[in-house]
């Protein structure tokens, strides 16, 4: 057997074709984030959710090292404590996976099934980067920092380290962090324990787990997280557009109380309040609104303010007063910039950057 036979092409899933025990095998890893999670502004690192490529290496914070190379006036080698002694910044950031909404697209991409719930939202404590940039003397002819994990895996063929890169232009934004805290902890081996990069706004492939290496490089990265994955395409031959800032998003808690099996909603007629968060990584959410109607008519919910956290989501409550029957409920984000989070799918191959409305069925009980 060769890698590329163990190691096969992306598919679509055939129409009607279930979810495969190769699928359930990458959801039960990468779990996403209980909804009702949403309660709290910061999601404990055990309801986060998780993407991980391969296996989570195991690195012992004593003997981590990681190097600052290529087109800088003085290559650097940083232990832990060497970067604890720089000053640090805490950044709160809503991360969402660039996959999140693939389970529901028709056709469906075979990869990580997410829903929507793969969200969460954290305080990353760490360095700036530009700040251990500017300790590496980054050269003028740098154009691309690529950071490497301490992952290894084989994807569609291409055996590799886990590697993405940032524009210097973005790299040097002051909330890009070498993390080394999630919640005021130490980093947790599945978030990339010891340091991680954390880059707000965008997908999270962008935010390198386990690193160990940053690369300056003259030329545009086109490694396989690159220049392979995480692009927009419909047709599998062409290039397409890089996978970047997190669309906009609303998602709602979902209300009343769920069958075990199904999780069919139940809810009692009378007041409830309706909640969940929105975000966006490209202009901010200025409106969230809500249809109880399937999409027919929509309400505007009230925003809590963002408390100065440009990078997290924001919460948003309504209120409800159901009678009995049978709902369809969906939230919607809209920018201030104007872009409206879509209704229906936005397809495409590799089922990213998919944020159609969530929709919710409840059944309003009769009598109590
Ligand atoms: N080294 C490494 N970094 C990685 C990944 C990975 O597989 N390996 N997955 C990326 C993806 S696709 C996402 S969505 C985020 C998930 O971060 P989390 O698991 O801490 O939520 O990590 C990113 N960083
Ligand atoms: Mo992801």
């Amino acid at each position: 057997m060769t890698l590329e036979q163990i190691s096969p092409p992306g598919r679509l899933a055939e129409a009607g074709e279930q979810i495969s025990a190769q699928e359930l095998a990458l959801a039960a890893r990468n779990h996403g984030m209980p909804l009702e999670a949403m309660r709290a502004d910061l999601t404990p690192p055990g309801l986060h959710y998780l993407l991980i490529h391969y296996d989570i290496p195991f690195l012992e914070a004593a003997a981590w090292r990681f190097a600052v190379t290529g087109l800088v006036g003085r290559p650097l080698t940083l232990d832990l404590a060497a970067l604890k002694a720089m000053p640090a910044r805490t950044v709160r950031v809503t991360m969402e996976c660039a996959g999140n909404g693939r389970a529901r697209l028709e056709p469906r991409p075979v990869s990580q099934p997410w829903l929507v719930e793969a969200v969460g939202t954290a305080d990353w404590t760490g360095v700036p980067l530009r700040d251990v940039l500017a300790a590496a003397d980054l050269g003028p002819d740098a154009v691309e920092l690529v950071f490497t994990g301490a992952d290894h895996g084989v994807e569609r063929g291409v055996e590799q380290d886990y590697q993405r890169s940032l524009t210097v232009a973005d790299a040097l934004d002051q909330d890009v962090l070498l993390a080394y805290s999630m919640n005021g902890s130490d980093l947790a081996p599945q978030h990339g324990h010891p340091v991680r990069l954390i880059a707000p706004g965008w997908y999270g492939m962008a935010s390198v787990k386990w690193l160990v290496g940053i690369e300056a490089v003259g030329a545009p990265f086109t490694g396989f997280q690159q220049a392979v994955a995480y692009r927009v395409r419909r047709d599998p031959h062409e290039a397409g557009t890089p996978v970047t800032r997190i669309a906009p998003r609303a998602l709602m808690i979902p209300p009343g109380f769920p069958d075990f099996m199904s999780r069919a909603r139940v809810v009692r007629p009378g007041p409830v309040v309706l909640e969940g968060r929105a975000w966006s990584g490209r202009s901010p959410v200025e409106r969230v609104e809500i249809s109880v109607d399937d999409g027919r008519t929509w309400a505007t919910a009230a925003l809590d303010p963002s408390g100065g956290h440009r990078w997290a989501w924001r919460r948003w409550s309504l209120p409800w007063s159901p009678s009995p029957g049978e709902y369809v409920l969906s939230a919607r984000a809209i920018t201030a910039d104007g872009e409206e989070q879509p209704v229906d799918q936005a397809w495409n191959r590799g089922g990213f950057a998919n944020n159609a409305a969530q929709r919710i069925p409840v059944t309003c009980l009769t009598g109590v």
